[in-house]
């Protein structure tokens, strides 16, 4: 595999290695060294994402509008061939691309501390409000009603109907718990006709990993650009409450290590808003605890509506891995819902406080 993509490169193969890096779980990706550059190294998974060269054409717009408006921001392109092209496809491997690795830069796999939470909300932020002025119908939809929750709840009443009768059975708990809090669907129901909610360019995938750090732990830019489309900003609020806030990840099967850290919820929310304070609207700002609430919901149907279908989606490293990731969300959902009110009369109180700084 290694002669093949120095090749495309015109690297030559004996001065490169090739390492397996990072832990997603849709793309395969690898660390790629010649001499002293690295390189990122992706196949890209064409069965979810069909169309991946519209990825590699959404990156040149954005790549394009930086380089124009905000010259200073690290935007980490990808990589051209020597056919000049920056997405190819390689019938051994699939559709490949490649990214210049940043030299000096880290990136984290668990939030140790809130300073980091803060800075990783301030960076998606910072993506968004810099891009303000770019035009959101010039991306193209990489995945059609990715963060659609009707669609997905639609999906899961699917799953229910259609999918494996045993394992139906085996989840009945988790189930009954998903169709009981099914309000959290009414209200993105009426946040797509409430007019003071705006579709901005949204990253849809804001895990600590996607953000690139100094060595001093100051934020640089974002990355993983797959999923940049047009959402909602509790989208990508969302996903850092789920993925920051607790000390361990959706993997986790001992839930008792599962927790709601205030101090690093009100970091994302003071993170994302000294960027984005003057974007969002005052009705919006209302939802950050919503935000969170939605994003652990749908991701807790996402991982049992695979379950119910086999595990065609996320695939399974174990007997049930789906129905444990189902069940973690679930319980972070009800920690998160213990802990509403006094969260979101938190949230009013800061917001209040900002605003009469201004
Ligand atoms: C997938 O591949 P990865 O880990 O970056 C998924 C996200 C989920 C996440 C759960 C395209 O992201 O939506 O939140 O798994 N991406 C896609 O870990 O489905
Ligand atoms: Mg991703």
């Amino acid at each position: 595999m290694l002669g093949l993509i120095a090749k495309q490169y015109d690297f030559p193969e004996n001065e490169c290695t090739l390492k397996p890096f990072g832990n997603g779980l849709i793309n395969n990706t690898w660390i790629l060294n010649y001499g002293d550059q690295s390189f990122i190294f992706q196949k890209i998974n064409n069965s979810i994402f069909t169309t991946p060269a519209i990825i590699a054409e959404n990156l040149r717009q954005l790549n394009i509008f930086f380089k124009t408006f905000f010259p200073d921001y690290l935007f980490v392109n990808l990589v051209a061939t020597i056919h000049n092209e920056e997405m190819f496809f390689l019938p051994e491997i699939g559709y490949c691309r490649m990214f210049k690795f940043v030299k000096g830069s880290v990136t984290f796999d668990t939030v140790a501390n809130a300073a980091i939470a803060f800075e990783g909300a301030r960076q998606f932020g910072k993506f968004t409000k810099l891009l303000s002025a770019f035009d959101i119908n010039k991306l193209q939809i990489t995945l059609p009603d990715f963060h659609n929750l009707t669609l997905r709840y639609h999906q899961f009443e699917e799953a229910l109907q259609k999918g494996n009768k045993e394992r139906i059975k085996e989840s009945e708990k988790s189930i009954s718990y998903i169709i009981a809090q099914k309000n959290i669907v009414d209200i993105f129901n009426q946040i797509q006709s409430n007019p003071f909610f705006k579709k901005r360019v949204t990253h849809h995938d804001t895990k600590i990993s996607n953000v690139l750090f100094d060595k001093s732990g100051k934020g640089l830019c974002v990355i993983d650009l797959d999923t940049v489309m047009p959402g909602y900003f509790i989208s990508d609020v969302g996903d850092m409450i789920r993925t920051y806030v607790s000390p361990v990840s959706e993997e986790e099967s001992d839930f008792s290590k599962i927790q709601i850290r205030e101090s690093y919820f009100h970091a994302i929310v003071e993170g994302y808003l000294s960027e984005m304070k003057n974007e969002l609207s005052e009705e919006e700002k209302n939802y950050f605890v919503y935000a969170g609430k939605f994003m652990i919901y749908m991701q807790a149907i996402r991982f049992l509506a695979d379950y119910l279908n086999n595990d065609v989606y996320y695939g399974s490293k174990y007997p049930g891995h789906n129905l444990i990731r189902c069940n973690n969300q679930l319980e972070l959902l009800q920690q998160l819902l213990a802990k509403e009110d006094l969260l979101q009369s938190k949230v009013s109180l800061f917001i209040a406080q900002e605003t009469l700084v201004i």
